[in-house]
Formats: structure tokens, C-alpha cells, sequence
């Protein structure tokens, strides 16, 4: 199985077009001076993020991209067309780093953000440029310098505000899509979502977040299990996780068990993520009747000695989605202030 959110590719900038060796023919003018004209210059290459993408699945295909090179300079002279930029367009919370030298060249955070990540080629000189008081008919010239050449990785950590944590089958694609209007695969059997989708929740008409669907975590995900550490890296840059627990499995599994396995795994991948805010979500409540479901949910509570938020959803039917969705919006505008007061 092959995962999309890290990927590498060729980049190379435009080179510089030659410059021209030529000399002034016109009627009645015998020894016309030079008037060759320079090169133009390439194109660079540049990285821009963009929102309307959210995973790195396109490079997969794509991985060589060649900005333009300027054209020769030509007689009269006349400069050389320069080669246009070449844009790429990846998704925001895009990382880049030169697989050569392992340096960090940069980090996409904002729409619309500009990362320059090869050099255009200059161009060379015509003739013209040499003429001198001594050296009236020059025969030199210089060629254009070759675009930059990089082997680039890229690397996306998603910017969500919230995370969606849980085993598989917790019905996180299904509270995604009940919340937004990102439409994730749902199915019965495990390990359905196998890259993180991000949908906008919508909380009233002025305000909203971004919630991250990743893969289901099991056992020994912190040591590569299943789909493994990778995704635990994408909820490290969330400000709030919600723990889906199922609290009517279908193996009869006892749901704190399922809740406990996961926060080991938490503590296991590294301790700050063990200690991001996180919030039960107590989902499939429709499975159960109004008092077997209160006997689970306290029985859950007190197993795992919950002292935290804890909230009552069916992805299903959307019942309690919206509470769910107006306690997060508070809580990030309450961080939000909170880091605000700090840094004034
Ligand atoms: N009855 C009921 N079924 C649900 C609810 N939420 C999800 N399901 C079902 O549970 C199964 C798993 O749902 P998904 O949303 O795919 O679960 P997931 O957590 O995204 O699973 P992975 O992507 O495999 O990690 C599907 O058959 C859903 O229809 C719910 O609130 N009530
Ligand atoms: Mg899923």
C-alpha cells in the first residue's frame, strides 16, 4: 500500500539563452559595428500553495517539471526572449527539502504562498557588449548559465485545527462527512480512509474550523502497525483531537479497551501529542436505547477514569453533530485568546 502525503520530484529551472555574435549589415555602411544581442533568462521554479488541494496524490504521476529556458539573443540587438516561470501548485502545509543535501528549503503555510526552489539561468552577453575604444568588431560573446537542477521532497503535514482519532470503524469518515462537505469513503470493514482528508466545518454563517480524517490507528501504530506512525505526525500540528470511541461494537469488544489502546499509543509517539487537548466522542449512540446507553457511557467514563470533555453523537443520523461542532468552535476561540493575552 502506498500512502500520498510525502512524495519527491525533479524541478529545473530555465537556462539562460546564448548571446548572439553578429555585426551591423546596412546599405552604404561598410564595417557596421556588433550588434549582437544577449540572451534572455529561463524561468525559475516555484512552489505555491493552494487550498483547493489536500494531498500529494498528483505527484505521483507528475514528478519532472521543467521551467522554460530564454532564447538566444539574435542581431540588431535584440534580446533574447526570457522563459516564463513555472508555477506548482501544492497543498497548503506543504514541506520541502533538498533530498541531496537534506537542507530545508521551506514550509507553505498560507494560500497563496510563494516558494522559489530553483534558480533560472542568467543569459549570456552578445557581442555588443564587448565593443570598446580599442576593440571596435569583438568576436566574443558568453553562453547562458544552465537553470538550477534540485531532487526535491515534499511533505505534507496537515494544518487542521482538529484531529479525528480512533480505531478503525469508529465512524470517523462518517462524522466527517456529517459535519462538512467532505465526502470521504465510508465502509464496514477496517482501514477504508488510507489518506487524511480535511473538510471545513461550517459553525453558523461566519465562523468555521478544519477537521482532519486520518486512517485508523491500532496497536502498535507508534512502531509502524497498520498504516502506521505516519499519520499520528499529521495530528501533531492540530490544536484539539476528538477520540471517537464506538460504544456499540460489533465484536462486543469493551469500548474503554479500544480508548486505552490508543492513548498508549499516543504516549508511545511522543509525549506532546499525549497531552494535546483531546475529547471523547462517544459515537453510534443510535445502536443503543436511551438507557443501555447510559449505563455504556458510564461505564466507559468511570473504566477509563475520564475526567475530560466527553460528548454523545451518531455520525449516522447527525444527532449531536451540532453541539459538537459549536463546543469546538468555542473551545478554538478560547485557545485563540488565550495564546493572544500570552504573546501581548
Ligand atoms: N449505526 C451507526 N453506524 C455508524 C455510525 N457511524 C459510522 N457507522 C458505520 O460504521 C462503519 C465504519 O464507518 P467509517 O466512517 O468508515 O469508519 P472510520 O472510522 O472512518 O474507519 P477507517 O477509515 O477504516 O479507519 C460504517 O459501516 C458506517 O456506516 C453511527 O453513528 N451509527
Ligand atoms: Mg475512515
Amino acid at each position: 500500500m502506498k500512502f500520498v502525503d510525502e512524495a519527491t520530484i525533479r524541478v529545473q529551472a530555465g537556462s539562460g539563452g546564448n548571446g548572439c555574435l553578429s555585426f551591423r549589415r546596412e546599405k552604404y555602411i561598410d564595417k557596421g559595428g556588433p550588434d549582437g544581442g544577449d540572451g534572455g533568462s529561463g524561468g525559475d521554479v516555484y512552489l505555491v500553495a493552494n487550498e483547493g488541494m489536500n494531498t500529494l496524490a498528483d505527484f505521483r504521476m507528475a514528478r519532472k517539471f521543467r521551467a522554460e529556458s530564454g532564447d538566444a539573443g539574435a542581431g540588431r540587438n535584440m534580446t533574447g526572449k526570457s522563459g516564463s516561470d513555472l508555477e506548482i501548485v501544492v497543498p497548503i502545509g506543504t514541506i520541502v527539502h533538498d533530498v541531496d543535501t537534506g537542507e530545508l528549503i521551506g514550509d507553505l503555510t498560507k494560500s497563496s504562498e510563494r516558494l522559489k526552489v530553483a534558480e533560472a539561468g542568467r543569459g549570456g552577453y552578445g557581442n555588443t557588449r564587448f565593443k570598446s575604444s580599442t576593440n571596435r568588431a569583438p568576436r566574443k560573446t558568453t553562453n547562458g548559465t544552465p537553470g538550477e537542477s534540485r531532487h526535491l521532497s515534499l511533505e505534507l503535514k496537515l494544518l487542521a485545527d482538529v484531529g479525528l482519532l480512533g480505531p478503525p470503524n469508529a465512524g470517523k469518515s462518517t462524522l466527517i462527512r456529517a459535519m462538512s462537505a467532505a465526502k470521504p469513503k465510508v465502509a464496514d470493514y477496517p482501514f477504508t480512509t488510507l489518506h487524511p482528508n480535511l473538510g471545513v466545518v461550517s459553525v453558523g454563517s461566519l465562523q468555521s474550523f478544519v477537521m482532519a480524517d486520518i486512517p485508523g490507528l491500532i496497536e502498535g501504530a507508534a512502531e509502524g502497525a497498520g498504516l502506521g506512525i505516519q499519520f499520528l505526525k499529521h495530528l501533531q500540528r492540530t490544536r484539539l483531537l476528538l477520540h471517537l470511541v464506538d460504544i456499540a461494537p460489533v465484536d462486543e469488544s469493551e469500548p474503554a479497551d479500544a480508548v486505552a489502546a490508543i492513548q498508549r499509543e499516543l504516549a508511545k509517539f511522543s509525549a506532546e501529542l499525549a497531552a494535546k487537548p483531546r475529547w471523547l466522542v462517544i459515537n453510534k449512540i443510535d445502536l443503543l436505547a436511551e438507557h443501555d446507553l447510559a449505563n455504556a457511557r458510564s461505564a466507559l467514563l468511570k473504566n477509563l477514569d475520564w475526567q475530560g470533555p466527553a460528548f454523545e453523537v451518531s455520525a449516522a443520523t447527525g444527532r449531536g453533530t451540532t453541539e459538537l461542532a459549536q463546543a469546538v468552535m468555542r473551545e478554538l476561540e478560547r485557545m485563540k485568546r488565550k495564546a493572544a493575552e500570552s504573546n501581548a
